[in-house]
């Protein structure tokens, strides 16, 4: 795959895809929408993709909107058309990640700022570099929290730090962001790119499909009763008992040695 601000790269089952506008910290224009969301497509079609690792070009993970965009549309007179910007463009973006099938593993290398924390939020789980920081820059523009910040936030952190994080604006670092939970691990930058090709790796040999449903049970339990998840599970659970993978993973446990997964 070959796009303009993106960088499309599979090594096996693993699939890179990596922000690339190093100059502006990887700021999203709608170039790099339309081909981030290509990517994500791509991602989810072909089967022998079994893991994605989302990360930005450069000493930035994204910045968010390219501001400068916003102000070439006359930003001042009010003209620019954010809700359909939104709806048409970052909505669907967060909900193709959300409702990818595949695990996305963020590997976040710098700054992560309004979308572009959004986006960072939207990965399965996040490994930082120790000089890696986030904010919800939002509000020092005068903008509300978008890209699905208002519903993953408070869900990863709980309300009163994401309320504090999107009122002040404020930024923080790995570390902090390790200590409320909002990343899985902190290393250090050089070490970075082996530590995430060690988890993808694993995510790599792993039941896919059932990894899949697991996304799946979990996004529906965040917005239902007890008893609806309850249900799910069992819905889902009846097709990973159908896989391959559920059938190899029984036997090897039974014959006392490792799952040889397919992803099937
Ligand atoms: C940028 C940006 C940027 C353009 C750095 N745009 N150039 C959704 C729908 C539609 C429209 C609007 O918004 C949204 C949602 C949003 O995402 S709103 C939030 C937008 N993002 C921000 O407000 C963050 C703005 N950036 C920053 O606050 C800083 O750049 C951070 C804290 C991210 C990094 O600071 P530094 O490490 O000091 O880097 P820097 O500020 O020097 O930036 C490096 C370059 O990147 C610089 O360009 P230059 O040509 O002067 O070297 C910046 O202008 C450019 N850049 N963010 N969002």
């Amino acid at each position: 795959m070959s796009y303009e601000t993106v960088l499309y790269e599979q090594d096996g089952a693993i699939l890179k895809i990596t922000m690339n506008r190093p100059d502006k910290l990887n700021a999203m224009t709608d170039t790099l929408l339309h081909e981030l969301g290509d990517a994500f497509q791509c991602a989810g079609d072909d089967p022998s993709v079994r893991v994605v690792v989302l990360t930005g070009a450069g000493r930035g993970f994204c910045a968010g909107a390219d501001l400068a965009g916003v102000v070439e549309t006359g930003v001042e007179n009010g003209n620019f058309p954010y809700r359909e910007h939104l709806i048409n463009n970052y909505n669907p973006l967060i909900l193709r990640m959300r409702n990818l099938p595949k695990p996305i593993i963020g590997a976040i290398n710098g700054v992560a700022a309004g979308a572009g924390m959004s986006l960072a939020l939207a990965c399965d789980m996040r490994i930082a570099a120790d000089n890696a920081s986030f904010l919800q820059a939002f509000v020092k523009i005068g903008l509300v929290p978008d890209s699905g910040s208002t519903w993953m936030l408070p869900r990863l952190v709980g309300m009163t730090r994401a309320m504090d994080l999107m009122l002040s604006g404020r930024k923080i670092g790995a570390q902090e962001a390790l200590e409320i939970g909002l990343v899985n691990q902190v290393v250090s930058g050089d070490q970075l790119m082996e530590t995430i090709g060690k988890v993808a790796a694993e995510f790599a040999a792993a039941p896919t499909k059932t990894v899949g449903y697991i996304k799946r049970a979990v996004e529906f339990a965040l917005h239902s009763t007890l008893e609806q998840a309850l249900f799910k599970e069992a819905a889902l659970q009846e097709l990973a008992g159908k896989t391959s993978d559920h059938a190899e993973g029984v036997a090897a446990f039974l014959q006392k040695r490792p799952p040889q997964f397919k992803g099937e």
